[in-house]
């Protein structure tokens, strides 16, 4: 058995304006395909190549670590994004925002400003916490799954997501993103329901 590279949820010209073919051609299948290739390389012939994504992500580390987490991170990434994505989240997901933040914008804000100062690279998160959610940042591969919390919504921030549509522009792509977040998927990981990768 061995780790495939997941199906993009849309087409690769699916979230222009906002993040370019160009930029999906080389993130999705030059980056992603690159951890799906290293993975397989690292695990072969051993007990981990007959684990799922998700525990080789939260019980083990270095190379087979890095390579899994940014192949379960990748993928979690993609389907937090949809070319009908944006505006504002509904409901129970609303509820829980509202529960840890002052409002959607002051949310927005805090997220925003974890992604653009997250120095180097690595993942700014919303993750699960009591009835609300919580904004963590991530370096390099890491997944807040390591420190057993719940991820419901990530952005990329490492350069390769970015530099192609906006240069060294992080902000910009930060703000660009808002205009593609799949609200829906994010309901859906806050109430335990559909887990998008089973790679
Ligand atoms: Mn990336």
């Amino acid at each position: 058995m061995s780790f495939k590279l997941p199906e993009l949820p849309y087409a690769m010209d699916g979230l222009a304006p906002h993040i370019s073919k160009e930029t999906l051609e080389f993130h999705y299948g030059k980056h992603h395909n690159a951890y799906v290739t290293k993975l397989n390389a690292a695990v072969e012939g051993k007990a981990e190549a007959n684990k799922s994504l998700e525990e080789l992500v939260r019980t083990t580390s270095g190379g087979v670590f890095n390579n899994a987490a940014q192949v379960w991170n990748h993928t979690f990434y993609w389907h937090c994004m949809s070319p009908n994505g944006g505006g504002e989240p509904q409901g129970a997901l609303a509820d829980a925002i509202n529960h840890s933040f002052d409002s959607f914008d002051a949310f927005k804000k805090e997220l925003s400003d974890k992604a653009a100062t997250l120095f180097g690279s690595g993942w700014a998160w919303v993750v699960k916490e009591g009835d609300g959610v919580a904004i963590v940042q991530t370096k390099d591969a890491d997944n807040p799954l390591t420190q057993n919390k719940t991820p419901i919504l990530t952005i990329d921030v490492w350069e390769h997501a970015y530099y192609i549509d906006y240069r060294n522009a992080r902000p910009d792509y930060i703000g660009a993103f808002w205009n593609l977040v799949n609200w829906e998927f994010v309901e859906k990981q806050l109430q335990g329901g559909a887990k998008a990768l089973q790679a």
